[in-house]
């Protein structure tokens, strides 16, 4: 007999086969009390968790008390209590190389959509408003020889500073928790702290995880210290923001534009103030999400549940100590 998991994102075909070729699989929707009632037996039986971005809690344990491993596509794991994971001895499997470049492609797309007002005056093309010129209020601000300041340098804060270094000539000044060697002597990146990162950056990118210390780190006193033409780009998770306080600084001119992949709330309610702003690109959480990038994050995924059931937890995982 196979052992049993649960499923509870879609996965590409040949993704499913692999994980049925080694597990029975419960496929469900969701993870909503009400899911978890019906198939009460599966999630009692289940020894492996694999999805995304649903809530993985102590109360959704105490109804999987087989469980030993659980795996998530993705890199962050906020939306799991790993505290009550290691309490149960469950090991949290996440996929954090896979999509570094592309969140980093994603990064750079909205420091120069916000320049450049790509998507603004795009629309006013389709609107029919390109007449013979353009002038001035067509503007956007150089990307090129600007000062990049990385709030957050792990793997996406490099890759993000070997795109800005190389390819647009941009002083690069970073905070982080331990000063980051290979940032410094490839991309010429200077460790600062965040108050001087805010006032010398002309584009402050956050790349951060959301945890209890880095919950609306950016907030009303942060947005002052930044230049009034700063461009705010945030691709790591919504919450580390004061949203409302972000919402204030567009609208007082403390800063020029936003560039978000990431909000407090998501979806992002089709009647927030954000959407209001022109200087706002709002994206919808699309980070990682290329069709490339989104197959190998699953492939990592599925993986690494069939490495974390084999005890196999060296690479990839959140809580070794945890070892199932
Ligand atoms: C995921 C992300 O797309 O990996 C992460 O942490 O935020 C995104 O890449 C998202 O979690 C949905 O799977």
């Amino acid at each position: 007999m196979k052992p049993s998991v649960i499923l509870y994102k879609a996965l590409p075909d040949a993704l499913q086969q692999r994980l049925e070729d080694h597990f029975t699989v419960t496929r469900v929707n969701n993870l909503s009390p009400e899911t978890v009632q019906q198939h009460a037996e599966a999630f009692a039986d289940a020894v492996g968790l694999l999805g995304s971005s649903e809530k993985v809690d102590a109360a959704l344990l105490e109804k999987m008390p087989a469980l030993r491993a659980t795996s998530t596509i993705s890199v962050g794991y906020d939306n799991f209590d790993v505290d009550a994971l290691n309490a149960r001895n469950v090991v949290l499997m996440h996929t954090p190389t896979v999509l570094t470049e592309t969140v980093a492609d994603t990064l750079m797309a909205l420091v120069l959509s916000t320049a450049r007002r790509v998507v603004e005056v795009a629309e006013r093309v389709k609107a029919g408003e390109w007449t013979k010129s353009i002038g001035p209020d067509w503007f956007g601000t150089d990307v090129h020889g600007k000062t990049l300041g990385i709030v957050g340098m792990g793997r996406i804060g490099l890759a993000l500073a070997q795109r800005a270094h190389f390819g647009f000539n941009m002083p690069i000044l970073y905070n982080a928790r331990r000063q980051h060697k290979e940032a410094e002597e490839r991309f010429n990146a200077r460790h600062c702290d965040l108050d001087t990162l805010l006032q010398e950056a002309d584009f402050v990118c956050l790349i951060l995880p959301l945890t209890d210390e880095t919950h609306h780190m950016i907030g009303k006193a942060q947005f002052e210290k930044m230049k009034k033409s700063a461009i705010f780009i945030n691709a790591g998770r919504g919450p580390v923001v004061d949203e409302q306080a972000l919402i204030a600084a567009l609208k007082n001119g403390e800063i020029h534009a936003a560039g978000l992949d990431v909000f407090e709330q998501e979806p992002l309610p089709a009647s927030s103030e954000l959407l209001k702003q022109p200087n706002v690109v709002a994206l919808p959480h699309i980070g990682s999400a290329t069709h490339e990038t989104r197959y190998n994050m699953a492939a990592c995924a599925v993986d690494n549940l069939i490495d974390a059931l084999q005890g196999k937890v060296d690479k990839n995982c959140v809580n070794p100590q945890a070892k199932p």
